[in-house]
């Protein structure tokens, strides 16, 4: 008898950060965020820091632990969108910091029991670096999965629609650009929204990280942007793709707070598990 053992995410925004960013859930203060996605129904959050070394990870583990939530990823996004901070920067000092941020999350992610930390727009452009650009996002994420690897820790780097970068925009590139580094900690974050945009099928790019080896993380929204059930995409073609190729990772909702953070957030885990019940033996 086979049963999945896919959980539900909620994408939050730690209390250090100094402003919103757009695709974070749930309202209130850091505690109540962490009570309502238990509330809601959630196995999970991601945790979107922007400045980890100013947290208090013994309280952020105490009420995680006491939610019996797991903390499903550290999430990028708000070092760049809050900070201006990628690791391909044409700033040489941004950069540098960059870099050092990656080794921050990831130790934040280790000291709070996270699997792994997402590349996602993080990672910059390649205009921002020139020519060289992608051998050195190589050797940036190669050599920052060392560490990872070191504290029992993963990268998952984000194919990105070409909205938003020029250097890995679909699962393809993605794999091509993973199995280049080829680093076991580094592997693929494929979020719906960007599928939606850039691939030619919904479950072809799951299916082929996933029988790769390499589909690390996962993350929903609707191809407005919205939670689940709000927009077009058919979310029970991918999670019965999933079922059927063995992923056994987060489905982690990062999406706009619409038509607030707490409506959106209950959307999307009604929405889901609705879909994942339906799913044999489970
Ligand atoms: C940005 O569109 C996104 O999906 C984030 O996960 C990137 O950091
Ligand atoms: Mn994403």
């Amino acid at each position: 008898m086979t049963s999945h053992n896919m959980r539900l995410s909620l994408a939050v925004q730690t209390p250090e950060s100094p402003s919103p960013v757009p695709v974070a859930l749930l309202s209130g203060s850091f505690p109540q965020k962490v009570e309502k996605a238990r509330q809601i129904g959630a196995q999970g959050i991601e945790l979107m820091p922007f400045d980890p070394q100013a947290l208090d990870v013994a309280e952020i583990r105490r009420l995680v632990e006491s939610a019996q939530l797991q903390v499903s990823a550290i999430g990028s996004g708000a070092v760049p969108f809050l900070g201006g901070l990628t690791l391909l920067n044409s700033d040489p000092e941004k950069a540098r910091l960059a870099r050092q941020r990656l080794k921050e999350l990831v130790q934040f992610a280790h000291l709070v029991g996270a699997p792994l930390v997402t590349i996602g727009s993080f990672r910059g452009r390649l205009a921002g670096a020139g020519i060289q650009g992608e051998a050195q996002l190589a050797a940036i994420l190669g050599e920052a999965a060392d560490h990872a690897q070191e504290l029992q820790v993963r990268l998952a780097l984000e194919p990105l629609n070409h909205y938003e970068t020029d250097i890995v925009q679909n699962a393809g590139q993605g794999l091509d650009f993973i199995q280049r580094v080829g680093h076991p900690c580094l592997g693929l974050l494929l979020d719906t929204y960007h599928v939606n945009i850039e691939e030619c099928s919904w479950t072809v790019p799951f299916k082929q990280a996933q029988q790769a080896g390499c589909l690390f993380h996962i993350h929903l929204s609707d191809n407005n942007r919205l939670a689940p059930g709000f927009g077009l995409i058919d979310f029970s073609c991918i999670v019965q793709a999933l079922y059927e190729n063995g992923y056994q990772g987060f489905l982690s909702a990062e999406l706009f707070p619409q038509p607030d953070a707490d409506t959106a957030a209950r959307q999307t885990i009604r929405h889901m598990q609705a879909l994942l019940e339906n799913l044999p033996c489970n």
